[in-house]
């Protein structure tokens, strides 16, 4: 009777370890705008430093080709179909992901947005690289820096529904008055593509013959307008500015198609977003605001009132730093 009884235990226990993992793994999604950015590849690079420490972690590291809505709603459909334990997106769109992200909320999904931002019924929270307004205050004073005189100033952005872009924008535009002399004549989008980003750049340099300065806050926007700038011949006249990497900038630097441009780390970024995401998804710590959450070797965010936590300060980057830097990011 005994053994029998010991048998059954023993069986019963080897039918639960065979249905179960040897540890329990979370699935921690980055999803990001879209693939081929270098600025989503530096947050995937901290995203995995941050697996590595917490060790049972693994990163799907994910997003669309084409960076909109549409294109990430089904990324975020395919996640939910594999029942990841999280996803930390940053947005193409503040609103239009809110069902989807709603339903993976349902399903027990841990949802937060990072870098562009998902309204609040679609997220646990939300992590800002830095302060918006000191990002629109930074990306005008990039080129006023450079116009004693002031001038003609115009943004090339990334798409018209990017959360972080608009937000960035609209702090520009209210601390704009500040600035004599500095007149923001236009704002297009390049929708984080090269190609298209290229040929706004272009349009900006022919409708604008007096333009002294392109501000794009988008590392993808800021590479192909130094490009066009060159291309134009007018280094010089136009200094192209605004959020980068220093890897993908140094030549533009070097060139004096830019003067100077911003930017946080973006790999610290993405390690953080995955310390907060692995932190809820364990039940570790919970997204109310007046919530801190730790993070490795970054420190500590907190959660703010509006359910948003904010990192460091930008950096400027010229031509005095920028080898130091590009090797980095
Ligand atoms: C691009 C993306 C990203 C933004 C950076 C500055 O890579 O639009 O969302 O934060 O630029």
């Amino acid at each position: 009777m005994k053994l029998i009884h010991t048998l059954a235990v023993t069986t019963a226990l080897a039918a639960v370890f065979a249905a179960a993992p040897a540890y329990a793994q979370t699935r921690i999604a980055l999803v990001v705008k879209s693939l081929g950015n270098g600025f989503f590849e530096a947050a995937a690079r901290g995203a995995e430093e941050a697996a590595g420490e917490l060790g049972d972690v693994e990163i799907i590291y994910t997003g669309p080709t084409e960076p909109t809505a549409e294109a990430q709603i089904e990324v975020v459909n395919s996640l939910i179909a594999q029942q990841v334990d999280a996803i930390a997106i940053s947005a193409n769109d503040p609103d239009a992901l809110v069902p989807a992200l709603q339903r993976a909320m349902q399903r027990g999904i841990t949802v937060i947005s990072w870098d562009s931002g998902v309204a609040p019924e679609g997220r646990e929270m939300h992590l800002n690289p830095s302060s918006n307004d000191l990002i629109g205050n930074t990306i005008i004073k990039l080129s006023a820096d450079h116009l004693p005189d002031g001038g003609d100033v115009a943004i090339l952005s990334a798409t018209a529904t990017a959360t972080n872009q608009n937000i960035w924008i609209a702090e520009a535009e209210k601390v704009l008055p500040d600035y004599e002399g500095i007149n923001l004549v236009a704002t297009v989008y390049g929708d984080d593509q090269s190609d298209k980003s290229y040929r706004e750049a272009q349009g900006l340099i022919s409708s604008y013959p007096g333009l002294k300065a392109i501000i794009a806050p988008t590392t993808v926007g800021i590479v192909a307008a130094a490009q066009a700038v060159t291309d134009a011949g007018k280094i010089g006249e136009i200094n192209v500015t605004g959020l980068a990497l220093p890897s993908e900038m140094a030549a533009h630097i070097k060139s004096g198609a830019s003067q100077s441009f911003a930017i946080w780390n973006p790999i610290d970024l993405g390690y953080s977003a995955t310390y907060i995401a692995h932190a809820l998804a364990t039940d570790a710590a919970t997204a109310e605001p007046g919530a801190t959450i730790s993070i490795g070797r970054v420190g500590e965010v907190t959660i703010g009132e509006d359910g948003q936590a904010a990192m460091a300060e930008p950096f400027t980057y010229d031509a005095s730093n920028i080898d130091e830097f590009a090797t980095i990011f």
